[in-house]
């Protein structure tokens, strides 16, 4: 509490009843490097998703579904815990009733402030901007030195002259400058990785560019000399006012993805989406180059593990040793840098929990009596050869039901409906997602994630603007990368989702249409299907699936685990 005492003395100093403190930090990134981590610092709670209010008298932390119970465990009775996503839950701003509450305009984007501002005027508050983070003050010294490399053409298949160019082509004609804060969009954009942050290869940075000269103004604290044309860097902390410095000159940002700080002082703002965004999503041959190579050396690492799995059954394991196990045959490929998120290794009930982390101490063992005999692992890597991966396999421990292959083969069927599908270009997402559920729906069951995300190249592995969503309408275009992973999940029982990544290429069969091209090279475990529910054309996707799949691992199975996973397969 004496953090928490601390931070209100400033919160007066400051002319402030009330502040906010996001799990996030200023590049809206779901893991958060450590020296960003105010929300943990401040008060302990470990989730990757809550914000806290500080009152005077009150602390309350917003949190969603996935993180309540574990909030009440690391916050004492000072505390009040409310669930962001239930209808009721603002309710609790009430608390800030007369008050002014502060933010820091770096890290909250518009559309935050205005969501705030509207339950301020429901609730009897106002919403102030406070440009120092009362957080950082206490923290103290919170700069980090971030470890920079730039990446060959052999792996980016674009150089940074070309993305300049073919970005500035985007941005209107009269404006002076770009500024860029998405990380994701400047790593790609300047072919650089870093490893400022956990499960993303990027470096903490801003960029402005003059559009005119092309000069690059990069923010980022490194003492490497970047072999860049035209770029010179600055201290991260001097964007600000560099920004400021910019004065009335005509400068495009994002403003809805983008800090509001810059919308609060641009005086001259022009309001673009991020014109890296879409460049990035569409892969360039070399880049494919790189995804097809990961996946292979990413297959491997499955169809090995999948072995061991079963081979350790007897023995017994938990959910951790499983992660970290699938890990270490991920790190026997030389060119594996790190996961790309905290692996899913979820067994019976706990494969029903969508974002399930496995903790020591705190997870099941594999195998337990009572269990459903089903286990979900979802996991991916990154790989600088380079590419990123991401796949979800169900494997079977013995003595699934009648209910489990029914579920397994809906789900099963409804990726290969989507994963078959033919469309005409201009297609969106939200066209395709019913083709997933289909199979699911007839049944009367549904999941309640998306069916497919866009995949960062050696960056995020979630990637925009495509998606298979029920509202995404950005049309799917050639040579962008999608996951595909239907699902169903039964609470306290077990969980279901078949995952694999997909570039989206011409159709073979009609001009104008477009079609997926897999790119995941793990074979569909085969015992969990109900062969009744299938088609011939869903069997021949299946067999035609485990086959190439097979073909591109197999050389480096030992001749047991090959011998095993065609068996399953
Ligand atoms: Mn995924």
């Amino acid at each position: 509490m004496e953090k928490i005492t601390s931070l209100r003395a400033i919160m007066k100093e400051h002319g402030i009843g009330a502040y906010v403190i996001p799990s996030t930090d200023e590049w809206r990134n779901e893991y958060t490097p450590i020296h960003k981590k105010r929300l943990q610092w401040i008060c302990g709670f470990s989730g990757s998703n809550g914000v806290l209010i500080v009152t005077e008298s009150e602390l309350i932390l917003f949190t969603d579904g996935r993180y309540t119970l574990q909030a009440k465990i690391e916050l004492d009775e000072n505390y009040t815990i409310v669930d962001m996503y239930n209808p009721s839950g603002c309710d609790a701003m009430d608390s800030c009733k007369g008050l002014v509450v502060g933010y820091d305009p770096m890290i909250q984007t518009l559309s935050e402030i205005e969501y705030y501002e509207k339950l301020g005027k429901r609730f009897g508050y106002s919403m102030k901007s406070v440009e120092d983070n009362l957080v950082d003050v206490l923290m103290g010294n919170t700069k980090n030195i971030s470890n920079v490399k730039t990446l060959p053409l052999e792996i980016t298949g674009m150089s940074t002259d070309d993305k300049i160019k073919a970005i500035t082509e985007k941005v209107p004609q009269e404006c002076d400058f770009l500024v860029l804060t998405s990380l994701s969009s400047i790593c790609w954009l300047l072919n650089i990785r870093g490893n400022d942050i956990p499960y993303n290869p990027m470096v903490l940075c801003y960029m402005i560019l003059e559009i005119k000269t092309k000069k690059i103004h990069l923010f980022v604290n490194t003492s490497k000399l970047l072999n860049i044309n035209n770029i010179t860097i600055y201290d991260l902390n001097s964007f600000k006012d560099h920004v400021k410095g910019l004065k009335s000159s005509k400068i495009a940002f994002d403003k809805k993805n983008s800090p509001i700080w810059l919308t609060q002082n641009i005086q001259n703002g022009i309001d673009v989406e991020d014109p890296a965004v879409m460049l990035k999503a569409m892969k360039n041959p070399v880049e494919l180059e790189g995804f097809r190579k990961a996946h292979r050396y990413d297959g491997v690492a499955l169809c090995k593990f999948w072995f061991w799995f079963h081979k350790n059954l007897e023995k017994g394991f938990d959910e951790v040793s499983a992660a970290e196990r699938l890990t270490e045959f991920r790190r026997e490929n030389a060119s594996f840098v790190e996961e790309n998120f905290s692996t899913i290794s979820g067994y019976g009930s706990n494969g029903a929990i969508v974002h399930y982390g496995p903790k020591k101490g705190f997870c099941k063992a594999i195998p337990s009596p009572g269990e459903d005999p089903i286990y979900l692992v979802d996991s991916g890597g990154h790989y600088d050869c380079a590419g990123t991966t991401d796949i979800t396999r169900m494997f079977d421990l013995g003595g699934a039901t009648d209910e489990h292959k029914t579920c397994y083969t809906a789900v099963l069927k409804g990726h290969i409906a989507l994963a078959n599908a033919v469309f005409p270009e201009g297609t969106a997402g939200s066209h395709l997602d019913a083709l997933a559920r289909y199979y699911l729906w007839q049944i009367g069951l549904d999941y309640s994630h998306g069916t497919g995300h866009g995949v960062g190249h050696f960056l995020s592995v979630h990637e925009g603007p495509q998606g298979i969503t029920k509202r995404n309408n950005v049309p799917l275009r050639e040579n962008m990368i999608i996951s595909i992973e239907p699902g169903y999940y039964k609470e306290g029982h077990f969980g279901m989702r078949i995952e694999n990544l997909y570039a989206i290429k011409k159709s073979s069969k009609f001009p104008g249409f477009l079609e997926f091209d897999l790119l995941s090279m793990v074979p569909i475990e085969t015992s969990l299907i109900n062969f009744s529910m299938m088609t011939q054309d869903e069997i021949a996707w299946l067999q035609s699936h485990n086959r190439v799949a097979l073909e591109a691992v197999k050389s480096n199975l030992t001749p047991q685990e090959l011998e095993f996973v065609s068996n399953r397969s």
